[in-house]
């Protein structure tokens, strides 16, 4: 990411030595920290992939306990899309993508895909 300007405090030379010319200070007047842009993490319906594996993985990658994870997989099942969790950008990635891997290391078609939120 490219660096957003910051105020720019021109020197006033107020000692007169021109030590100064050409140059000036840069004051930062905002704080630093800056929420991340967060990426919910949703599973999708389908009509093969078995209920039990689907609570599996929601506690395997989600860390939900066996109530949420059904609460979560029956929600999918009955409106079709569902959310697992909320995550910053790599995070969400690294969730999507083990989610993928493992559900097409078992055959199921499982889909998980995230969005910003
Ligand atoms: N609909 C599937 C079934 O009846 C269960 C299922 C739930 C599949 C959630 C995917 O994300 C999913 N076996």
């Amino acid at each position: 990411m490219i660096a957003k300007p910051i105020r720019m405090q021109q020197d006033s030379d107020k000692d007169g030595d021109n030590a100064n010319r050409g140059t000036s200070v840069i004051t930062r007047t905002k704080p630093k920290t800056k929420k991340p842009n967060l990426y919910r993490v949703l599973l999708l319906n389908d009509d093969y992939t078995p209920m039990e594996f689907v609570i599996h993985i929601l506690e395997r990658f989600f860390q939900k306990d066996l109530e949420a994870a059904t609460r979560i997989m029956l929600h999918v099942h009955n409106h079709g899309v569902g959310e697992c969790g909320v995550f910053t950008y790599e995070v969400a990635e690294t969730k999507v993508s083990q989610v993928m891997d493992f559900a097409r290391q078992h055959q199921h078609p499982l889909q998980c895909v995230m969005e910003k939120k």
